[in-house]
C-alpha cells in the first residue's frame, strides 16, 4: 500500500546525505557559546536575513514566543491576524509567557489590511493597554500557504514605524514565499524588526528554527530561551542538518509548489471538493468538502494517504520533499477513486 503523508511538511525525515552531515559535524557546548556548527548556522542566518544577530531555537513556537516576549512588556497588546499560528496554535502563549493581550484582526487570505492595523492601534488613554507589536505570517499557514505581498508588508512596516511599534515576521515558511515570489528573504526581513523561520518544515531538517534581529533583542531572547529550557548543548548535530537544508533544499521547494498546484487543479474537479485551484500559491492546499472530513481522513488512511482534518468540512494537504511527483499522481488517483 502507498504511504503518502500529506499532514504537514513537518513530517519529512532527514535524508541519508543530511544524516551524513550530522555524523561529521563538529560540536561544542552551545550554552557556553562554543559550538562551531551552531555558530556557523547563526552566521549564515544573519547573512541571509541581513540582521545583526541570530539565535538557533528548538521550534517555530519558541521563536515566535521569544519574539513576543522581547518586543513587549506585560499588560500591553499585540496585533496579529486572527487565524495566524501565534493566535491559533500557540496555546495562549502571548498571555501566558508575556502577559500581553492579542488584538486579532481578520485578514484576506491571511493578509491584514495596513489601514485596519492602523485603526486598531490603541490611542494613549488611561483605560487602554499600549499596543507594542504587530505580527505577520509569511507564508500564511491556515490561509493555505499564501504569500504576503511585499507592498502590504512595506505598508504595515510604515504604520509600525510611524506609531513606534515593533514588527515580527513569522517566516516559518519564508523560503516557500521567497522561491515563489522571487523576493529575497533579506528583502522580506528588512521591513521587520525580527524574523523567525523553520528548518524542520519544507527544508527537511529534523529539528529547529531561528530567530533573527538586532543584538540587544537577541541577547534578551538568548536569556529567555534559557528560562524556557531551550539552552541546548552539542546542538551542532541539529545545526548541521539545518545547514545542509539551507545549502540543498531551498530551490527544490518549487517542486513542492508544482505538486501542490497540480493536486489542487485535479481534485477541484471532484464534486465533493470545494477549492479554487488558483488560490494555491505554495505547498499548502486547503479545501472544503461537503463530505464528513473526519470520515474522509479514515477512508484515505485505509488507502495509504495521511491527511489532516482542519476543522468541520475543511481539510489540508501539504506537499514536501518526501512526496514525489509520482506520489502526487497516486494521491490524485486515490482521491478520484473515493
Ligand atoms: N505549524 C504546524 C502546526 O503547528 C499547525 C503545521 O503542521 O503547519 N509558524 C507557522 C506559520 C507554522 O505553521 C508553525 C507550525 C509554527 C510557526 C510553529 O512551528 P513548530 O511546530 O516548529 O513549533
Amino acid at each position: 500500500m502507498s504511504n503518502i503523508d500529506l499532514r504537514s511538511d513537518t513530517v519529512t525525515k532527514p535524508s541519508l546525505e543530511m544524516r551524513k552531515a550530522i555524523v561529521v559535524a563538529e560540536v561544542g557546548d552551545d550554552v557556553w557559546g562554543d559550538d562551531p556548527t551552531v555558530n556557523k548556522l547563526q552566521d549564515m542566518c544573519k547573512e541571509l536575513t541581513g540582521k545583526p544577530a541570530a539565535l538557533f531555537v528548538t521550534s517555530g513556537c519558541m521563536a515566535n514566543q521569544l519574539a513576543v516576549k522581547c518586543h513587549t512588556n506585560p499588560a500591553e497588546e499585540i496585533i496579529a491576524e486572527w487565524d495566524s499560528h501565534i493566535v491559533k496554535y500557540e496555546i495562549a502563549g502571548p498571555a501566558y509567557l508575556s502577559g500581553v493581550q492579542v488584538m486579532p484582526l481578520k485578514g484576506v487570505h491571511g493578509v491584514m489590511d495596513p489601514d485596519d492595523v492602523k485603526e486598531h492601534i490603541r490611542p494613549d488613554w488611561y483605560h487602554y493597554p499600549k499596543t507594542s507589536l504587530v505580527c505577520i505570517e509569511n507564508t500564511h499557514n491556515r490561509a493555505g500557504g499564501t504569500i504576503y505581498p511585499l507592498e502590504d508588508i512595506k505598508a504595515i512596516s510604515k504604520v509600525c514605524k510611524e506609531n513606534n511599534l515593533k514588527l515580527h515576521l513569522d517566516g516559518a515558511r519564508i523560503f516557500n514565499a521567497s522561491v515563489e515570489s522571487g523576493v529575497s528573504v533579506k528583502e522580506y526581513a528588512s521591513h521587520a524588526d525580527s524574523i523567525s523561520f523553520c528548518f524542520s518544515k519544507g527544508l527537511g531538517a529534523p529539528v529547529g528554527s531561528v530567530l533573527c534581529g538586532d543584538e540587544d533583542f537577541i541577547t534578551r531572547a538568548h536569556k529567555f530561551r534559557k528560562i524556557l529550557g531551550g539552552g541546548m548543548r552539542q546542538s551542532g548535530l541539529l545545526a548541521a542538518a539545518a545547514i545542509y537544508a539551507l545549502e540543498n533544499n531551498v530551490e527544490r521547494l518549487k517542486d513542492d509548489h508544482k505538486n501542490a498546484k497540480h493536486f489542487a487543479e485535479e481534485i477541484s474537479k471532484l464534486d465533493w471538493v470545494e477549492l479554487e485551484p488558483d488560490s494555491v500559491q505554495t505547498n499548502i492546499v486547503i479545501y472544503r468538502t461537503r463530505r464528513n472530513a473526519a470520515e474522509l481522513v479514515e477512508i484515505l488512511k485505509a488507502k495509504g494517504i495521511l491527511i489532516s482534518n482542519d476543522g468541520p468540512g475543511k481539510m489540508r494537504a501539504v506537499f514536501h520533499l518526501d512526496v514525489s511527483t509520482e506520489q502526487t499522481e497516486e494521491a490524485i488517483n486515490i482521491f478520484k477513486s473515493i
